[in-house]
């Protein structure tokens, strides 16, 4: 029987990139944030690569996973995955609430790192056919670009953390405008359009996501609208991550059509009553549709986020789903006439890469994918990072994930990474020189105390 090339060498090597001082319901990023890559070698001597969420955790699955990769032809990769599937247990302390209220210490469940593996495998065998990785997900290459949106962020004052390990990149002497901006203060409605201009100068990005959860929810609105005002053609949506009560969020959102486009998991679970149910009554109570990446991470919710008509729109990430996942969700929202997205973290672009392939092969009318990058950007692991260009990222025109990596950047960022004294996510450190003693709390945005 005729042979695909067969995975020769497998690498996972934990790297890190600097950050802004972005703050979210969970608290604030750190000046650094952490990733995995994976590098696959197969037997014709192509490379596949995979990136996913950071953290010693994930890392010590995908070093699990050697066995199954090693020596198995890259046409076989859902066998590999299958083999992976089989042996997983799952981890002592996850009690599979997953995300449904942001609470940031359960990520790493959520988060499958198998899925690295499949990309990279899927990276090499489309390398092998010479098609694009996006014409062996679904249906095939739906288009040839994909909507991307601009995610705003509060950003708090770096100048309050005390150096060391808390010193966040000062970028003020850049020659770009964005660079420029990224790294400082952001908690006006002033600065949040002056966020999105620059935003839109640099990407071209006509929509708009803005991450809520911090301020009281009467001033997030009012920025909603001054990005509204400034660019009336917009999609605006804003995501407190399910901070606000059900009685707030109606009350927030009742005079907003018109302004924002849609909601994304504006309550979550409350008085007894799950996310899912809370979620449904918002969207009785406003006519609103509705988004999320909390309350449907995988198909077991999926099915109760639908029978209850829950929510519009999926935010299907495939470091969550996986690439095939995620697809077949695309492919079964866009037949119920719902609509399918990508959620996103902190990344590099190497997801960014991957986040054109799913995109484009994606069925439908996906909404606007979500993308950290832009807080990134600069910091490459690839010769060849796909660029957002007029609100837009392009399938690249070559076979596989369609990218070169360079293995000098990643060395360089997991050396960063070595350096590091904690390698998890803790949105909670920095934020004490923000508040003393602050503390998560799923129903209080992160600077209402
Ligand atoms: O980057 O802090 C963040 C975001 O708040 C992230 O943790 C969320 O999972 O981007 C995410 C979202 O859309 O909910
Ligand atoms: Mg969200």
């Amino acid at each position: 029987m005729a042979s695909t090339p067969v995975i020769t060498d497998m690498k996972v090597i934990p790297v890190a990139g600097y950050d802004s001082m972005l703050l979210t319901l969970s608290g604030c990023h750190a000046p650094y944030f952490t990733r995995n890559i994976v590098v696959l070698t197969d037997s014709s001597g192509h490379q596949g690569v995979g990136e996913i969420h950071g953290g010693e955790y994930t890392r010590q699955s995908l070093e699990s996973f050697r066995p199954f990769v090693l020596g198995h032809e890259i046409s076989r990769y859902r066998r590999v995955l299958q083999e992976i599937h089989h042996h997983f247990r799952a981890a002592a302390d996850d009690d599979g609430e997953g995300i449904q209220t942001l609470d940031i210490s359960k990520l790493k469940y959520v988060v499958k790192s198998e899925w690295a593996v499949e990309c990279a495998m899927l990276d090499l065998l489309g390398q092998y056919l010479n098609v694009p990785m996006a014409e062996l997900l679904g249906e095939g290459v739906q288009r040839d670009s994909v909507d991307m949106l601009g995610y705003m962020f509060f950003v708090a004052d770096r100048h309050k953390c005390p150096g060391g390990e808390f010193q966040y990149l000062d970028e003020s002497a850049s020659g770009d405008p964005w660079f420029r901006f990224r790294r400082n203060e952001c908690l006006t409605p002033e600065r949040i359009v002056e966020q999105a201009r620059l935003l839109h100068g640099k990407y071209g990005f006509e929509n708009f996501k803005l991450k809520g959860g911090v301020l009281h929810g009467e001033v997030e609105m009012d920025c909603v609208r001054a990005v509204k005002e400034a660019f009336p053609n917009a999609r605006v949506n804003i995501d407190p991550n399910g901070a606000w009560s059900l009685d707030e969020a109606v009350r927030l959102c009742r005079d907003m059509h018109g302004i924002a486009t849609y909601i994304e998991d504006p309550c979550g679970p409350e008085s007894g009553f799950s996310g899912r149910e809370i979620m449904r009554e918002f969207k009785d109570a406003t006519g609103f549709q509705v988004a999320t990446n909390m309350i449907a991470t995988d198909w077991r919710q999926f099915y109760h986020t639908v029978s209850l008509h829950a929510c519009d729109i999926i935010l299907a990430d495939p470091h969550f789903w996986g690439f095939g996942g995620s697809i077949r969700l695309s492919q079964t929202l866009d037949s119920w006439h719902l609509t399918w997205g990508v959620h996103s973290n902190n990344h590099f672009d190497i997801t960014l890469a991957a986040f054109a392939q799913v995109g484009c092969a994606a069925p439908g009318k996906p909404t606007p994918l979500d993308t950290h990058w832009i807080w990134q950007d600069g910091q490459n692991l690839l010769y060849d990072a796909p660029e957002i260009r007029g609100g837009q990222l392009r399938l690249p025109d070559k076979p596989g994930l369609g990218v070169t990596l360079n293995m000098e950047a990643v060395m360089k960022a997991n050396a960063l990474y070595n350096s590091l004294p904690t390698h998890d996510r803790d949105d909670a450190a920095a934020m004490q020189y923000l508040i003393p003693n602050w503390k998560f709390d799923h129903k209080r945005p992160a600077l209402v105390r």
